[in-house]
């Protein structure tokens, strides 16, 4: 099935200058980038797109790096995109991630992992909506 999904290039991935060699790994993979865009979150709203995880005791370390510098933010689209993507970053922490996944290759440890992506569809529609107007959506 055709899905979209939410990507998120983090702030230690931005920083570092790697958004290229990312969205290389994106293309490479057969998803579709529909929109694009590079912004910075405030405390509060880095909070609010990770309130699933507010009783973890990892929540306000999260957001307070979240909302350290710039991220990149893309919407996804292609067959079976939420899983696909996931299969590209790899495993939440990077040192568990398979070689040549984007956390493995990218990522600094369990929190600065240098991407998000959706975890279902439902979920992705959320999150797009968190970060996308319809309009600053193409068709291709
Ligand atoms: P996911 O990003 O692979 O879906 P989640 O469990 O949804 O993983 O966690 C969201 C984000 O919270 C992770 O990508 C990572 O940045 C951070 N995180 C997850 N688990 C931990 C932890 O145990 N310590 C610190 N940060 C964590
Ligand atoms: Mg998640």
């Amino acid at each position: 099935m055709i899905q979209q999904t939410l990507s998120i290039i983090k702030p230690d991935a931005v920083q570092r200058d790697v958004c290229g060699e990312i969205l290389k790994r994106i293309e490479a993979g057969g998803l579709k980038i529909k929109a694009l865009k590079m912004l910075e979150l405030s405390k509060k709203q880095a909070q609010g797109f990770y309130a699933v995880h507010q009783d973890k005791p990892f929540f306000d370390s999260l957001t307070d790096f979240m909302s350290s510098g710039p991220i990149v933010v893309s919407v996804l689209e292609g067959e079976d995109a939420v899983r696909v993507y996931r299969d590209i970053m790899g495993a939440t922490n990077p040192a568990e991630a398979s070689p040549g996944t984007i956390r493995k290759e990218f990522g600094l440890d369990i929190e600065k992992n240098s991407v998000h992506g959706s975890d279902s569809s439902e979920n992705a529609s959320t999150e797009i909506a968190y970060f996308f107007h319809a309009l600053e959506m193409v068709d291709r």
